[in-house]
Order: C-alpha cells, then structure tokens, then sequence
C-alpha cells in the first residue's frame, strides 16, 4: 500500500496557532522506539487477522457457493467449521450432521478432504463419511489457503516495514509500529525534525488534527473518565493508521482471494486478539489506548488468554470473583501474596491491558506431522504399511511447498510413533542428507522404523501412527549442504542420538542431550522458580507417545471434536517453536491431542491460545530479569500511564484501593457526557 495516499482521517479544524495548547504525552523517544518494534513503545500498534469461519468459507470459495447459503464442514459425522448463513439457524460445531440438518434442511455439508488407503493423492469424495476406518482427513486444501491469504497480506505490506506472524490457521499477528512510524512521518512531517536540544526525552508537539475520523466499524468505548472532547495523542492517531492498514489488507484479502475476515486494532497482541473476537464477521474492532480499561472492565478475566483453567480458577477462589473490574481493585501486593511475585505482577500487568510480548515473524514450519488413530486397531505390518505410504505422501506434498524439491528447506529426522493401549514406542531416525529427498526415501525410513518397532515383539493390535520429519535446516546447495558440517550443540547431539530406540517415558532420550530433558513425572512450578512460577497453574498430562512435534487436530486450533470422529493429528507447524526438533524440548506429546506443551518448562496447555499466552508470560518475565536494574515489566505503569492516560481499571472495589484509580477518579468529576464515538469535534487548547 502506499503510505503516502492522501487520507480523510484527520481534520484539523483548529483555529491556527491556537493557544495554551499543551504538548503531547509523547516523547521523541517513543516516536523512535516504534520504528525498532520496541514492545514497551506505548505508541505500539498491533493488529490482529483472523478469518470468518475459514474452512467453510474455503469451501464456498472452492465450490462457488453463494454468500448467504448455509455451508457447513463435516468430519467424518461432526462438524468442525459452520458459516455465518448456518449459525443463524442455531448451527454450530457442538452439532452433528443430523441435528445440523434439521435445524437447516437446506445446509450444505461438505465433508472434508481425505486420503484414501491405497491412494496417492487426497481427494474431495463423496462417499468420505462412510470410511472413518479406510480414510484419513486432509486439511491440505486450507492449509493452501492459509498459505495464499499470508502471501496476500505480505505482498500487501511493505517489504522493509512488515512483522507477520502466522498464529493459526487462519490468523496473523501484524506488528504495524514501523509501518505506522513511516505514515506518521510523511503525514506529520514536523515529526520528523529532531526533538529540541537533541534530546529524545522531550514531549512531541500535538497532533495538528482536532478530528480523527474513525471508519473502522467497531469501535470501543472510551474510559469513564475520557471523552470524546479530549484532545487525541499521537497514540490515536497511530491506531487510526494501523486501523486503515488493516481495513486495507482486509480489502485485498477479499478482492484477490474472496474471503472475508475480522481483525482487531490496539497496542499489544493480546488486546488486538480480543478485539477480532469482538464483532464477526467482516468487522473490524479498534481498542484506543484510552478506551482499554472499559474494555477490559467488562470482560470475565477468565476469557482472557491463560486465566482461564487453574489459573482463573485459583484467582477466582482467593479474590471472590471472576471480573475484571473487581479484580483490578486488588493491590499488586495482595495478588503478589496469594500468586506468588512473579504470577501477581503478571495478573496485575494483564488484566490492566499490558503485553509485552513479541509479534515474532516466523512463519516457517518447523516440523510436520501425519497421523491416524484407528477404530478399530489395526493388526499386522501390512495394514501399517498401507498407512505409511499414505503419511509420506501427505508429508512429501508438503515438503514440496516448502521448497524440498529446490533444497530450499529439508528435514533432517523422521520419527515414527507407534501406540497400542497405553503404550507408546517411538524410533528416530536421520534423514540421509547429499541426494534428493523424494516420497520413497521417506516411505523407505518409515518401514525402517516400523520395522525396528515390531521387533520389539507384541505391538498389535495398534492404536494409533504417526510419522513425523523435523529439523529443517535452510538454503543447502549442492549435493552435501553445508549445513550437514555446520550443525550446533543440541542439533548435533539430536542427530547423533539418531535411531536409537526409545518408548513411552524416556521417548525424550533419542533427541535431547539429558542437561534439557524434562523428568515426565516433574511436577516442579520449576521452569516458574519455584512457589509464584505460573507453570503450577498448568495441568499436566500424562505423556502416551514421545513425538517432539505439533500435535494437533485440525489445522492447530483448540478441538471440539464430537466424541465419535476419528481422531485425525496433523501438523503445519504454526507453533512448532515449541516442538522444534532441534530445540531440546520434551520429547512427547500426550494421549488428549488438545495439549500443547511449552519447550521452556513443559507447561501443559490446552488450547493455541493458552499456550500463546504462556509464551508471553515467559517473555515478559525474561523481559524483568533482564531489566532488574530498571524494570520495565512490573513498573510498567508509568509507560502504561503514558499510553492509556493511567494504569489502573476503574475501581468497582473499595475505596482507595488503587493509586491510580484514585487519581483518575478525581479526573472524572465535571467531564462533559460522552459523545458519539471518534466522529466529535475534539475539544482542545
Ligand atoms: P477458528 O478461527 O477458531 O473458527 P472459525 O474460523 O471457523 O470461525 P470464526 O469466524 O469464529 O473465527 O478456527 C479456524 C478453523 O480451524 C476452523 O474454520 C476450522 C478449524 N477448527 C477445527 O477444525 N476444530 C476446532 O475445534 C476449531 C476451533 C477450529
Ligand atoms: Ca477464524
Ligand atoms: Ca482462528
């Protein structure tokens, strides 16, 4: 997009020159900051991406079906994505194709791709619901999607100014801070001359603009205490960019690929996620900085990414409800006592809208998975065989859109899981490295593995296979990469422990050098240190198969599976930083495929989100450790206060029980009642 098209959103309606009017809350340095991405920048702008009901509306894109047919996607007899025109007629994924049918006898469901025993390539067929036993689902089609929508957006942004993060099947994280900093500077080019005595601490002049003219279609609410008559910062004028950067990719996605999605605008990705969830579908929703205690205030905190589950549930007991607004009346010392220092800052901090935590622009897979649960189990060497030739097709095709064919990107180890009952047995091996890798090499290794399996003697009847390839490494040219000389540390041991057996407890040996593995049994809050690690809050699965990859249904999102579907595991990698092959992570994953695990202190997590969420966590506590001597994290309210006005929600407790909400109360007294939102004349000077 160009960033200097001439824009309508900003009317400066104020008489020249006009007086007493004060500087901004922002400083040249925080001006900087958003350029380097910096994540405590306060004039942060993130957004966040997520597409409509993706699979059926891949469907109806596939199919050329009408906007407003009901369309459903089926899985084997359940459901597993329903479109908008379907959920007004009380559809949704907890139903099955029956009920679906009556509540809308004009539903379309499309079942989803699968891959056939005996076949070599998935297909759309129509007899798929009826061969739970003989066929396996292949997301492929949305996979390819999901591929197509990320390269739209990329293309769409800047090169030099873009920070995508894939975060799903069909989401992204956007960091716009860079983007919006180069939109800033040309439309505000007194921005651009260096602050007064060279010092970066100095305050920015106002925003030249009395109106910031809002199109995006849902806006949130200011604070009690804000109105609409406030002056807007530069901080909502960077969210108003980041906003129409958003509603543009959104047009693009639409225009070149047809799908429609909701994002969400605001500082940080937590809040940006909340905010695509808030209004669906085809809406977008912005959260000014001003505007996030009331957001927040309404929300149980249990909908908030991790204080759902233990840990919601323990904050819920100790403090007597399950509210936002409440549970921002309790002082950070109250909630450091009962959660321990490190879970109390952390509460405190997020409940209040803070996040820290990176949009990291990864976007390559790290490993890839596929797998099949059978009902019933199968019995001989020979069915197993059938469905390995199946796994490596499924797994070669991708590897092929990954560049293998080009060596753009290889594995560099193949796994093979075997479960009967509660056993589990895995075999690991290297991939040979210095010729092509074709779909028979990989067929071949997989053999090898089963073979090496039964040797073990009593492995059927079987549950469930999976093979998997990991450890990609980059760019090898040539015949022998160079890469294959150049592998570090735990990479190298992992390789060298290659092809030694392993089975269910110790599955975590064959990869990972013993300074990193993690005892199965290991309850410690450990990775936490010690009482306040917010690890403790985690349940932990017991492991059934040792497999050092994504483990998820469905294209990486949290299940909800009737209980009837075949369990189908699949893999595009989107949170493989947390099963990297290469990275020394337990070695496993566990019986319910909902878990996600986290490579850092083998939390258990149920759902994307969570673990998204725990991943932050960690970074912002690293973010504290490493900023003892002036903390940023903990004391983030000065930063906060600089970017939302003031930290505190509003007090809905007793009296006095926040500093900063005290000092906000007093602001309120005397405010002019609120305006219709963002389209006000604003008052200033
Ligand atoms: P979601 O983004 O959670 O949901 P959605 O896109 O279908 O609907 P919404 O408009 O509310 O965002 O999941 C993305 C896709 O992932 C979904 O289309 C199908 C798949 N999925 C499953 O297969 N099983 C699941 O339990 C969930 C939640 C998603
Ligand atoms: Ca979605
Ligand atoms: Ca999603």
């Amino acid at each position: 997009m160009s960033s200097s098209s001439p824009r309508n959103s900003f009317r400066d309606t104020s008489p020249a020159g006009a007086p007493g009017r004060r500087r901004s809350r922002f400083t040249h340095r925080h001006l900087a900051q958003m350029a380097s991405y910096n994540t405590t920048c306060p004039l942060r702008v993130v957004a966040h991406i997520d597409l409509d009901c993706f699979y059926a509306q891949a469907e109806m894109v596939r199919l050329g079906i009408p906007e407003d047919q009901p369309l459903a996607v089926q899985q084997w007899q359940g459901l597993i994505a329903v479109n908008y025109p379907a959920r007004d007629f009380g559809i949704g994924r907890h139903c099955t194709v029956t009920e679906a049918k009556k509540l809308c006898p004009k539903l379309i469901s499309q079942h989803v791709a699968t891959w056939r025993e005996g076949d070599v390539k998935w297909a759309y067929r129509p007899d798929a619901a009826a061969n739970i036993t003989t066929d396996k689902v292949s997301l492929d089609p949305y996979r390819l999607e999901s591929r197509r929508i990320l390269a739209v957006i990329r293309d769409h942004l800047p090169s030099h100014l873009q920070k995508v993060e894939k975060a799903g099947i069909d989401e992204v994280f956007v960091d716009l801070s860079a983007h919006v900093h180069a939109i800033l500077l040309e439309r505000f080019p007194e921005l651009a001359s260096p602050p007064p005595y060279d010092d970066p601490a100095e305050q920015l002049p106002m925003p030249p603009v009395s109106v910031l003219d809002w199109q995006a279609d849902a806006l949130v609410d200011l604070d009690e205490e804000h109105t609409e008559f406030d002056d807007p910062d530069w901080d909502d004028v960077a969210i108003l960019i980041g906003s129409e950067i958003a509603r543009s990719v959104r047009t693009a996605i639409r225009d070149k690929l047809r799908y429609t999605c909701a994002a969400g605008i605001a500082k940080n990705k937590m809040l940006s996620k909340l905010g695509s969830a808030h209004k669906k579908p085809n809406q977008q929703t912005v959260i000014r900085n001003r505007a996030i205690r009331h957001f927040l205030s309404g929300f149980k905190f249990t909908k908030i990414r991790n204080l759902g589950g233990k840990l919601g549930d323990e904050i819920s007991q100790a403090f007597k409800t399950e509210q936002v607004g409440e549970l921002a009346a309790v002082p950070v010392e109250q909630l450091k006592r009962k959660l321990g220092d490190d879970t109390g800052t952390w509460v405190y901090n997020t409940i209040r809208g803070i996040d820290l935590s990176e949009v990291n622009a990864r976007t390559q897979l790290k490993s890839m998975l596929s797998a099949k649960s059978f009902r019933p189990d199968i019995n001989s060497i020979d069915q197993a065989t059938k469905w390995l030739r199946i796994f490596a097709a499924d797994i070669f095709s991708r590897l092929v859109e990954e560049g293998v064919l080009e060596n753009k990107r290889r594995p560099r180890a193949i796994n093979l899981h075997h479960r009967q009952g509660g056993q589990t047995r895995s075999r690991q091996n290297a991939i040979p490295q210095g010729r092509q890798l074709d779909e028979e090499t990989l067929f071949d290794l997989a053999k090898t593995l089963l073979n090496q399996i039964s040797l073990d003697g009593h492995v059927w009847p079987c549950s469930n296979l999976s093979l998997s390839v990991g450890g990609f490494e980059e760019g090898i040219t040539g015949n022998m990469g160079i890469g294959a000389f150049l592998i570090k540390g735990e990479e190298a041991q992992a390789l060298k422990a290659s092809s030694r057996a392993s089975v269910a407890g110790d599955a975590s040996d064959a990869l990972h050098p013993a300074g990193k593995r993690r005892r199965i049994d290991d309850d410690g809050g450990g990775g936490g240190g010690g009482g306040g690690g917010i690890q403790r809050f985690f349940t932990r699965k017991q492991p059934s198969v040792g497999l050092g990859v994504d483990v998820r249904n469905n294209g990486g999102e949290r299940l909800g599976n009737p209980p009837s579907l075949g369990t189908e595991m699949v893999s595009d990698g989107m949170m493989d930083s947390a099963h990297e092959l290469s990275r020394g992570q337990s070695n496993r994953h566990r019986t319910p495929i909902t878990d996600y695990m986290c490579r850092r202190c083998d939390a258990s997590l149920d759902s994307s989100e969570a673990f998204q969420s725990h991943e932050d966590w960690h970074f912002a506590k690293d973010l504290q450790e490493e900023e003892r001597v002036t903390p940023t994290f903990a004391n983030l309210q000065s930063a906060a206060a600089a970017s939302s006005g003031r930290t505190g929600l509003p007090k809905t407790g007793p009296a006095g029980t926040s500093a900063a909400g005290a000092a906000s109360s007093s602001k309120r007294a005397g405010r002019p009642k609120k305006t219709e939102r963002g389209q006000s004349k604003l008052n200033f000077g």
